[in-house]
């Protein structure tokens, strides 16, 4: 371990990286050469160098208002001074009634019974359980079966990674869930490249589901669980259709439906939550991430009050033997409140549509830059696809992170595709100014 001679010398100066294992990182690499971020404000984050790095991901698909919100930080501060902790199991404090009370508020019509955990993966967890514990409440208990759908990312939990598809997810965890399908990706770069909107062909792909629906009997499955568009995997679009014949599959055989909306909830598709932006409501939406703008870690599960009805028949007691010590924590409600309140003042979802146009037509303009193969993009969201080059699958795809990275830009890379979300107050000329970086580093790349 490196140690500095002077334990008030800052971070950068001494090197001292050994002891935080990083999640989803190539240690060694990056200790060997590091990429530190110091203070926010806006659209940028400031390097520890002085750069001002434009923000092209909203943090991690988080910080959809903006970094530094003093409205959020003053909730915080306020909150946290007058109510630090309070226990949600048996007891409970006003925040996150009211709370749950503003999501179905903006929530598809009937799902307004909300759940809340910490995490993507957590509320993706929740939603499975849920889902699990309702077929056994309606006497379906056959129904123990679970559908994911290949490239689909919810989180890390065991129940997120046996229903989702990236395969390094899973390939060392071999012990998963038992009786998981996954539906086929969506992805199809030869009929659908360059698509603007959603894709034209795909929609056979949903007929799957009627395939595991024969092969296991509708009544041995309890739901279906995908994002309404993969953002991991490389932003994934839903071809045309599709998502509304999940949900009459789904339906007809009374199988649950969940839309894993960590990434598209709030905003990010120009509605609160994509299931409106593509007016098909399913039974269940997980959510986290833009929730409280990434300033303090909290998920929440939206549920149908049918589902929640369900459980508050028969003799009473605790009715979901499920809960997280911080379910509803007052900070993370504080922090939420804040940013629902800067959501709607700035009418921020709706400005993901009005960008829509000038966005797609910016990110439309790499298609001439080598090695481009696919450019896909809804709302806010834009993914650039390039080919692997000869050193194997996601080399190009990081030099050009790299590249941004050192041109003042921060994009994310999955494989060879560039992933981009921006946060929602981003200006004309800084998608310009993104489109323009993007470029010079695809360029660049070899
Ligand atoms: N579901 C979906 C659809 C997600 O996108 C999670 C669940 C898990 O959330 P937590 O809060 O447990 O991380 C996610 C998270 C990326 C990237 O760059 C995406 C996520 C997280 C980190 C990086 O693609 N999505
Ligand atoms: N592990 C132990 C030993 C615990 O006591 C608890 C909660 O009480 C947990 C794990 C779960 O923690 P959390 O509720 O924060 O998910």
């Amino acid at each position: 371990m490196m140690t500095s001679s002077n334990p008030q010398e800052p971070l950068r100066k001494t090197n001292r990286l050994d002891d935080f294992w990083m999640p989803f990182t190539a240690n060694r690499q990056f200790k060997a050469k590091p990429r530190l971020l110091e203070s926010a404000a806006g659209m940028y984050f400031t390097a520890d160098d002085g750069r001002q790095i434009l923000d092209g991901t909203a943090g991690l698909w988080c910080c959809n208002a903006g970094h530094g919100r003093r409205e959020i930080t003053e909730a915080v501060s306020r909150q946290i001074a007058k109510l630090d902790f309070a226990p949600t199991f048996q007891m409970g404090h006003p925040l996150p009634f009211e709370l749950a009370s503003r999501l179905a508020e903006i929530a598809p019509a009937g799902l307004n019974k909300v759940f809340f955990t910490n995490s993507g993966s957590e509320s993706a967890d929740t939603a499975l359980k849920i889902a699990l514990a309702y077929q056994r409440a309606i006497v379906q208990g056959t129904r123990t079966r679970l559908i994911g759908r290949e490239l689909g990312y919810h989180g890390v939990g065991f129940g997120g990674i046996s229903v989702g598809g990236m395969v390094n997810n899973r390939r060392a965890f071999p012990l998963q869930l038992p009786g998981v399908d996954h539906l086929p990706h969506t992805l199809d770069v030869a009929r659908n490249a360059f698509s603007r909107g959603l894709p034209e062909f795909g929609i056979e792909k949903a007929d799957e589901l009627e395939r595991l629906v024969t092969l296991h009997g509708a009544e041995n499955i309890a739901a279906v669980i995908v994002e309404p568009m993969s953002g991991s995997a490389g932003v994934v679009l839903p071809p045309v259709g599709y998502l509304q014949r999940l949900r009459e599959i789904t339906r007809k055989h009374g199988i649950l439906l969940i839309f894993d909306e960590v990434i598209t909830g709030f905003g990010r598709v120009g509605k609160a939550f994509a299931a409106q932006r593509w007016g098909v409501t399913p039974d269940i939406i997980t959510s986290a991430k833009g929730l409280t703008n990434g300033a303090i870690p909290m998920g929440a599960v939206l549920v149908d009050e049918k589902v929640y009805d369900a459980f508050m028949q028969g003799p009473d007691g605790i009715e979901l033997f499920h809960g997280y010590t911080y379910s509803g924590h007052p900070v993370a409600c504080a922090a939420a409140l804040a940013t629902l309140d800067i959501y709607q003042q700035e009418q921020l979802f709706e400005r993901s549509i009005e960008l829509e146009s000038y966005w797609q037509d910016g990110l439309h303009s790499l298609r001439d830059q080598p090695n481009v193969i696919d450019i896909r993009s809804i709302g806010l969201v834009g993914g650039v696809q390039l080919a692997p080059n000869s050193q194997g699958v996601g080399k190009r795809g990081f030099q050009v992170f790299e590249q941004c990275y050192q041109d003042d830009l921060l994009v994310r890379v999955t494989g060879d595709t560039i992933a981009l979300s921006p946060p929602l107050i981003v200006e004309k000329t800084q998608i310009d100014c993104l489109v323009e970086k993007l470029a010079d580093a695809i360029r660049q790349a070899n």
